[in-house]
C-alpha cells in the first residue's frame, strides 16, 4: 500500500518561467473550476488545507506544485513525486486574460513536460462530460489519464453507479481509470483507491518495476 508520508507546498507558477525544473515524476490535477481539485489533493495527502479550497470558483489561478513523499508498506524505498494543482477551466466570470493561461501556460505544460506521468481529470459526478473533457481524451498525451467523479456524496449510490457506467462508456475508460470520490470529512470515498493507482503508475513510470 502506498501512503503519503510528507506533503509540502513548493511554489505557485503563474508563468512558464516560474515552473520548477523537473525533479520527480509528476501528477497533474485537471478539471473545471469548482470540480474539487484542491479538495481532492488535500484528501490524498490527508491534509485539510495544503491546497486552498473555496466556494469562489476560479480560486486557483496558477500551477501549484506540491512535493509529495510516498512510502510503500512492502518496500523500504521512499518515492518522491510532485502533485500539480492546475487552474480550473470553463468558468465564465474569470477574465479572458486569465483563461488565456490555459492555452499559453497549461497546454504547453501538459504537452511538453517529460516528467509528467499521470493526470487526474476531475468531473463533478452530477455533470455529463462536456466538450472540454472530451477534448482531453482526443489529445495524444504520453501520460496516463485517470478520471475522478467528484462530490460522490451528493447523489445516491445507485445513481452514482449509473453515472460511473455511463461516463466509463462515453469516455471509453478502462476499469482501473475511473474513481468515484468524496472528500467529505468522515465520509471519504475512493481516495485511497486513487492513491494506490497513482502510486502504482508512478512506480511503473519511474522504470523500477
Ligand atoms: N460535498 C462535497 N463537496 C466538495 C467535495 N469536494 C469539494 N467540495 C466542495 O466544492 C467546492 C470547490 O472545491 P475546490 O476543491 O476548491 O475546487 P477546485 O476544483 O480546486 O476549484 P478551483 O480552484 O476554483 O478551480 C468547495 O466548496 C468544496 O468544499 C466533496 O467530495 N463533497
Ligand atoms: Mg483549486
Amino acid at each position: 500500500m502506498y501512503r503519503v508520508i510528507e506533503a509540502t507546498f513548493v511554489c505557485s507558477a503563474k508563468t512558464a518561467a516560474h515552473i520548477p525544473q523537473p525533479a520527480a515524476p509528476e501528477v497533474a490535477f485537471i478539471g473545471r473550476s469548482n470540480s474539487g481539485k484542491s479538495s481532492l489533493l488535500n484528501a490524498l495527502c490527508a491534509y485539510r488545507s495544503l491546497a486552498r479550497t473555496g466556494r469562489t470558483p476560479g480560486r486557483t489561478q496558477a500551477l501549484n506544485f506540491f512535493q509529495i513523499r510516498l512510502a510503500h508498506d512492502g518496500r523500504q524505498a521512499r518515492y518522491e513525486t510532485m502533485f500539480v494543482d492546475l487552474p480550473g477551466y470553463g468558468y465564465a466570470k474569470v477574465a479572458k486574460t486569465e483563461s488565456r493561461a490555459w492555452s499559453d501556460l497549461i497546454q504547453p505544460y501538459l504537452q511538453q513536460r517529460d516528467n509528467l506521468k499521470a493526470a487526474v481529470l476531475l468531473m463533478d459526478c452530477r455533470r455529463a462530460p462536456e466538450k472540454e473533457e472530451l477534448w482531453f481524451l482526443e489529445q495524444n498525451y504520453r501520460w496516463k489519464l485517470f478520471v475522478a467523479l467528484t462530490k460522490s456524496d451528493k447523489i445516491s449510490r445507485n445513481e452514482l453507479k449509473k453515472r460511473a457506467d455511463s461516463v466509463r462508456r462515453e469516455l471509453s475508460l478502462g476499469q482501473d481509470a475511473l474513481y468515484c470520490t468524496s472528500t467529505l470529512r468522515g465520509g471519504k470515498l475512493g481516495i485511497d483507491g486513487l492513491l494506490q493507482a497513482l502510486g502504482a503508475q508512478l512506480f511503473r513510470a519511474s522504470g523500477k518495476l
